[in-house]
């Protein structure tokens, strides 16, 4: 069996993205912690390799050399997250092991060098084409570190240029139409919870042209959102008490009051246009029911998507109304934990892609997932009606 060259290229780049968000790092941002629910970047990074490993070597070779002793550290059911810091190689050592084991799994999987034996993760590229789309999710999660990081160091001096200001909340609504359509991705691309592909029955629907911008998040802030508890379901009130957010995660005010975000570049102005990020499926809610709405049923969302009305989305996830949930006749693969946990009730799931999303990832069918309290994990909403 071998590769096709177009596979073993994005393999590449993505496992290059990954050496570089690290490489102009010194040790100690690597093995730091900057978030309750993220871990350090470095782990992140031996996380990727040790993935390939396993399932190339190990699994498909039959050789755990290189995963044996590191299993527990690099599996996050069994690795606490304050732990693998402290636990880290020296940075260049990281780099340096991660770089070798990636440019060998790469001859591996070319078959060039040696042949790849018969095996069923093989057929039809299966392997490489998860290890690319596993690695895009930690590369946007390692951003999501990059940009907490930058939050709990900005010194809260910065002065935006421009004002934001409030804009109405009501949108343009796009029409979609009734009827049986397919939902659900294809294999080999396809992970578990995408499979099997089936249909989806729905009535016509109204669907905000775009994700709510800056400046219609504004509007609810300007007008008491987060006090007004008419707003806010019994669980959105709920974690409103124990939180003390009033704005998106990323968002602070200067001294005159004005509204400026930061990212991993630092702070800068809020563009009034861009879709609003940095909020919990809590705040989505209650936008939505402020704006005398709701939240898009994930395939109403996947629907629209397949009929081409979703060309301008892609900055932002987007919170849907329902919880992650299998589809019917459901096959856990390739392992139990990709997806069976967290059919729990207790995550929500996310469509589109944000602005750090590489394209391997993007697709009409693509379901991310996150336990509703999450701020930090670029995601925003659209409306339906
Ligand atoms: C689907 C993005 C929530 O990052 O925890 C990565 C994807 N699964 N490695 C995560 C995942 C195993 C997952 N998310
Ligand atoms: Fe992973």
């Amino acid at each position: 069996m071998t590769t096709s060259l177009a596979t073993l290229t994005r393999l590449r780049a993505v496992q290059h993205r990954l050496r570089a968000l690290i490489a102009p790092l010194d040790d100690a941002t690597c093995r730091q912690q900057f978030h309750g629910d993220l871990s350090p970047l470095g782990w992140h990074l031996g996380h990727c390799v040790y993935v390939e490993n396993h399932w190339l070597r190990a699994v498909v070779l039959g050789d755990d050399r290189l995963t044996r002793k590191l299993r527990d550290y690099y599996t996050p059911e069994t690795s606490p997250k304050p732990r693998r810091g402290p636990q880290l190689p020296d940075k260049q050592r990281l780099l340096d092991q991660v770089m070798q084991q990636q440019d060998d799994n790469i001859l591996l999987l070319s078959g060039l060098a040696e042949p790849l034996p018969a095996h069923p993760l093989l057929e039809h590229e299966y392997l490489p084409l998860f290890l690319i789309q596993h690695h895009c999710q930690h590369y946007e999660t390692m951003l999501m570190v990059l940009n907490q990081r930058a939050i709990k160091q900005h010194p809260g001096d910065f002065h935006p240029q421009r004002r934001l200001e409030s804009d109405d909340a009501s949108l343009v609504r796009l029409r979609v139409p009734a009827g049986d359509f397919p939902v659900g991705g294809e294999a080999p691309k396809a992970f578990d919870n995408e499979l099997p592909v089936h249909t989806f029955s729905q009535d016509a629907f109204y669907l905000g042209a775009k994700p709510v911008s800056n400046a219609q998040y504004l509007c609810f802030i300007e007008a008491g959102g987060y006090q007004d508890p008419g707003h806010w379901d019994e669980a959105g009130r709920a974690w409103l008490s124990e939180h003390p957010a009033r704005a998106p995660d990323h968002w602070r005010q200067d001294d005159r009051g004005w509204w400026y975000g930061i990212d991993q570049d630092g702070p800068h102005d809020l563009d009034p246009d861009m879709p609003v990020h940095g909020l919990s499926h809590h705040e989505a809610r209650a936008f939505a029911r402020f704006a005398g709405a709701r939240l898009p049923h994930e395939h109403e969302w996947e629907v629209a998507c397949r009929l081409g009305l979703m060309y301008d989305s892609g900055h932002v996830w987007e919170w849907c109304a329902n919880s992650f949930f299998p589809y019917p006749g459901f096959k856990p693969f390739p392992y139990d934990e990709y997806s069976l946990p967290w059919f729990d009730g207790q995550h929500y799931t996310l469509r589109g892609a944000s602005r750090h999303t590489r394209r391997d990832i993007r697709r009409c069918s693509f379901r991310n997932f996150y336990t509703p309290e999450k701020r930090h994990v670029f995601a925003g909403l659209r409306l339906a009606w």
